[in-house]
């Protein structure tokens, strides 16, 4: 039981809370990777939204998160039409079909920009935050749950703050957050993270106990999926990053106890999985914006010295284990605003091995993770460009075909770019591993072809790529524009990229 005064002086229901809301009002919540966003009073402000309608009146918000949050707030205001616009990650299917059709506007954001374009009003700032925590006192102290995300910066920013109490994580919880908000520049020090364990801040976030308006109770566990069970082609791409990272080794160009980063999905909590299962392999340390269910089998293994991470997305179930076991996670976790753990500064600092999952690479090395066919939005760019463009390697992972083989994740030119090829270094797929360093762009294309393409396409990029070195007006890149986009064309028209 959480028992400072302040909690029973502003308890308050969920319908009560999301009473409190406007029309139009630009709300930011707690939440990152579904972690630790709100839960009750997003699914109050949907039913009201839908009374609202109801009665034939407007009422629709700007939602601003961390990164992606559960259903119970995208998907339940969402099929309440009640959000008009959206940043800066989302990952639900229903909200992806809303910013798809053009109901909901989406911005899509670099996770480590979100906090400075809000305090210097590049975009709306929030008039109410939203935050899930475990605990706050009469003093203002609100310890958050199992995300930093956006949380200190909506608080700072807004004019009134609600919170839920979600007594379903520990009391013992309370201290895995590192709360550091930097100096505006041009007065800005550096960022004092020399290490990923190491603590600069406190661990709450401070606010005027006047701006809390209301502290609704919850007993609530984020939900999250369970993940796959890591297939043939993940964990051949994890063995060939293995092979690939023993090898930098004995070439001596890659230092001892460099931290690893890992994107989201299924690929991503596969390759570390086999990080844990593989012989002779050093625990390692992770400067992360997400940790998975993964986390366990590297601790299980004796594998994770520490890690830094924005979100603990987990599974229901690792989520029990981990509150289980909270005395021995505490010391070697930390929790950390987006804004620091995407921080560019501390991720050239550390020297990250970053990877992440493309949808599509080009023969030159662009990647494209977030656009089907150029125009389909999947989930965002996320804190993909933090890492990769300051990474010390950055690695892209991703099966060589989807859907059943008939499309090709390595086509003649991306249909949108997100990490382009001056930031992305390695590719891999289960075919194998391209190490792109310090290649031109034609030595890059032949050793994408022959190492990461899919057998079935390997003869019509080679084909591709030579006319283009006959026929382009370029030898530089020699991309022939009226055939750059011929594997999608085949797949809007015949369903694959197969000729
Ligand atoms: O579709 O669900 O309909 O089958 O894309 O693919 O294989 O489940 O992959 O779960 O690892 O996610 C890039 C989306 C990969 C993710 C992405 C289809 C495929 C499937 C998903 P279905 P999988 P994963 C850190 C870093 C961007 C942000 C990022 C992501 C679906 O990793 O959002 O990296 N990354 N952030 O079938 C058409 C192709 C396709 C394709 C795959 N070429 N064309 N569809 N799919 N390739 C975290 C944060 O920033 C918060």
């Amino acid at each position: 039981m959480r028992t400072s005064p302040i909690i029973s002086h502003k308890s308050m229901t969920a319908e009560e809370a999301a009473s409190l809301i406007r029309n139009g009002e630009t709300v930011g919540t707690s939440g990152f990777t579904p972690a630790g966003y709100p839960k009750a009073i997003p699914i109050a402000l949907a039913a009201r939204a839908r009374e609202i309608h109801a009665a034939g009146e407007e009422f629709r918000i700007q939602l601003w998160t961390g990164a992606s949050a559960g259903d119970e707030l995208d998907g339940e205001l969402v099929r309440a039409h009640a959000l008009s616009k959206r940043i800066p990650y989302q990952s639900n299917k229903d909200l992806r079909n809303a910013i798809n059709s053009g109901e909901v506007e989406f911005v899509d954001l670099h996770l480590s920009h979100v906090a400075q374009f809000i305090r210097y009003g590049f975009i709306d700032q929030c008039t109410t935050a939203i935050v899930e925590a475990i605990d706050v006192t009469t003093d203002g102290k609100i310890y958050l749950s199992m995300a930093g995300g956006m949380s200190a910066t909506y608080i700072k920013q807004a004019d009134r703050v609600l919170i839920e109490l979600n007594e379903h994580f520990l009391e013992e919880m309370k201290g895995l957050h590192d709360v550091y908000l930097p100096a505006p520049p041009p007065h800005r020090a550096a960022i004092p993270i020399y290490h990923p364990s190491d603590r600069i801040g406190v661990p709450y976030v401070q606010v005027d106990p006047k701006k809390i308006v209301g502290i609704v109770k919850t007993n609530l566990p984020d939900s999250n999926a369970e993940f796959r069970a890591p297939d043939a082609e993940s964990d051949a791409i994890a063995g060939h990053i293995i092979d690939f990272l023993k090898h930098e080794e004995r070439m001596g160009r890659l230092p001892k106890n460099l931290p690893f980063q890992s994107g989201v999905g299924n690929v991503a909590n596969a390759v570390l999985c086999r990080l844990a299962s593989t012989p002779g392999i050093d625990p390692i340390m992770m400067y992360t914006e997400v940790v998975q269910d993964s986390i366990f089998q590297l601790i299980d293994a004796d594998r994770l010295d520490c890690a830094s991470t924005c979100a603990l997305t987990l599974s229901p179930k690792a989520q029990e284990r981990f509150q289980r076991e909270i005395n021995l996670h505490k010391d070697r976790f930390v929790l950390r605003q987006q804004e620091m753990s995407n921080h560019p500064e501390v991720i050239r600092r550390v020297g990250i091995i970053s990877m992440n999952t493309a949808v599509e690479i080009d023969l030159f090395g662009n990647v494209n993770s977030t656009h089907v066919l150029g125009s389909k939005m999947l989930n965002g760019i996320g804190g993909s460009g933090d890492f990769c463009r300051n990474a010390y390697i950055s690695i892209f992972m991703t099966p060589s075909t989807a859907k059943n083989g008939n499309i090709s994740a390595v086509v003649p030119m991306v249909t949108h770019v997100d990490q382009n090829e001056h930031s992305v270094q390695v590719v891999v797929t289960e075919q194998g591993l391209a190490d792109l360093r310090g290649l031109s762009p034609v030595k890059k294309a032949r050793l994408i072809i022959e190492k990461c393409a899919h057998p079935d396409y390997r003869g019509l990029l080679r084909e591709y790529l030579d006319y283009g070195l006959e026929n382009a007006p370029s030898k530089h890149t020699p991309h022939v524009l009226e055939r750059a986009f011929e594997f999608h064309n085949r797949l809007a028209k015949n369903g694959s990229m197969r000729a």
